[in-house]
Parts: C-alpha cells; structure tokens; sequence
C-alpha cells in the first residue's frame, strides 16, 4: 500500500509503501448508480444532506440550472458553483435529471448519505486499505490499476484511453478525448484484474476511515497492518480514486496510491461510492 514512485501530493501522506493484511472481503465491482440510489431513496424516504442545505456544488461547465439557481462560488476553487436544486436526483442542478442516466454513478452524496444507503443494503463502506487492494486489481506496486503507463495504444497507433479524467486545459476547455465531460457509465472502460471497474478516474469513492496523512508512518511503524481501519480522528473521511476532473496539471490523483478527503457532510458533482459486504 503507499506509492513507491513518490509522485504524490507531499501533503496527502501517500508514502511510506507499507505491507497491509486483509481479511477475505467482498466488494462492488462498479459504484453505486442512479438506479440503486433511487431504489434506496424509494423504499425508506431518506433525504440527503444536499437536499436538506437546498444546493450542491456542480463543476461550470457542467451545470443545467437557470443563472437565478446559481448562489457563488468556493473559495479557491472558483470552477465549482453552489447550485440551488442540486441533489442526488439533479446532479447537475434543478434543469438536470437522475432518470436520464440510470447507470451512472450516484454523486451529490456526503459520506453521512452514503453511510445511510450502506445501512439500508446490509454493506458498508470499504476501509481505505480494502479500496487500494480491490483497486490495484493484483497488479504490485502498479501506477494504474491497468499497469504504470495512463493510456494504451490501438493497433493503428491512437491513443487508447483506461478512464475517465480531464483532456485538454483545466478548468476551462475539455476536450473530452475519452467521449466524457462528467460522468460516465459506472461500468464503461475495461474492469481491472478484481473486475473492478473505474476505480481511477470518473467519480471519487468516499471510503469508511478518517484521513490522516500520517496515518501510514503510523502503520509501517507497528509491522504488517492488520486489517487497518483508518485513524481514530481526522479532519475528513477519505476519499479515493479521482475523478472526471483530475488532470496531471492540476490533480494527478487518478493514481492508485492518491489520497483525498472531504468533510462527511460534503457532496460535490463529482464523488460517489461502492460498497463491501458486512462480512
Ligand atoms: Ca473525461
Ligand atoms: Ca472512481
């Protein structure tokens, strides 16, 4: 576990490379879509946390939402805009709808939503150390869950894409090479090794554990980790994986050993979630 390329986010806590065992595990093969989502939403009423708030944050050039529903801009981060409407079932903001695409993975979902629809299907979230197993796929101390090298090549020489991430120049002009501005289906582009699909790129998956950077010194120092279940406290829960939007510009974090978190109460337009068994 850790990346042994040392190309992370100094901050992210990515290395030390430390040895992890797992007990047997069962997890996802693709996030949980629109269609499960609804499904959930349908049988128990549960209101999401962006339901409650009343807005959501979706990327620019993404939004379908009248210019009155658009409420600002994050800090910082001026690409995303606080969309009045936006939810699970308007991912897009209130001109958007969750029917139009069945089978993509559910986002505008906070860790404390994921948590809820975990609870109503018998699952759970899966620790950081069983997503970065599931999603190496078998492959040691790879870079992507299909090897170290981000694209492939056709047998006519074009550049073949693994995942969905950002082409072009960030955050203003995609040039959607691999056929995606947002989202994609949860199972499009080739499954990894596990049969895993789209662990790197297309929506960040929320895991079970508090993020700590340090949280892997911590592990190397104590030995081979038994099933390590994150940190006690962190200022967020961890996210994995990347996103529709990471580019080696600005987020190369579609690697397998990226780190991230987010607040539990936060959703975006661009992270969801798979789920393990309970046991
Ligand atoms: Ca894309
Ligand atoms: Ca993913």
């Amino acid at each position: 576990m850790g990346d042994p390329f040392d190309e992370g986010y100094p901050a992210d806590g990515e290395t030390p490379v430390h040895q992890v065992r797992l007990s047997e595990f069962r997890i996802d093969a693709a996030a949980v879509t629109n269609a499960q989502f609804a499904a959930f939403i349908e049988a128990t009423g549960y209101r999401t946390e962006s339901e409650m708030y009343g807005s959501s944050a979706v990327f620019h050039l993404a939004v379908q939402a009248a210019p009155e529903y658009i409420l600002g801009t994050a800090a910082g981060t001026p690409w995303w805009l606080n969309v009045r409407g936006a939810d699970w079932a308007h991912p897009a903001g209130p001109s958007s709808d969750w029917r139009k695409l069945p089978d993509h993975p559910v986002v505008q979902v906070s860790h404390t939503d994921a948590l809820a629809y975990c609870g109503w299907a018998g699952r759970t979230l899966p620790t950081e150390a069983q997503w970065e197993y599931a999603a190496r796929g078998g492959l040691e101390q790879a870079r992507y869950p299909w090897g170290d090298d981000l694209h492939g090549v056709a047998a006519d020489g074009t550049k073949v894409h693994r995942c969905n991430i950002w082409q072009g120049t960030f955050p203003t002009l995609n040039t959607v090479d691999d056929g995606f501005l947002t989202t994609a289906p949860a199972r499009s582009f080739s499954p990894n090794g596990f049969g895993l699909y789209q662990t790197s790129g297309n929506v960040w998956e929320w895991c079970a554990d508090w993020f700590l950077p340090k949280y892997y010194k911590s592990c190397l120092a104590h030995g081979i980790a038994e099933d390590p279940a994150g940190p006690t406290i962190g200022r967020g829960r961890v996210m994995r994986g990347g996103s529709y939007l990471c580019h080696d510009s600005y987020c190369n974090r579609y690697r397998l050993a990226a780190r991230s978190s987010n607040s539990p109460e936060s959703a975006s337009g661009n992270c969801g979630f798979r789920t393990v068994a309970l046991s």
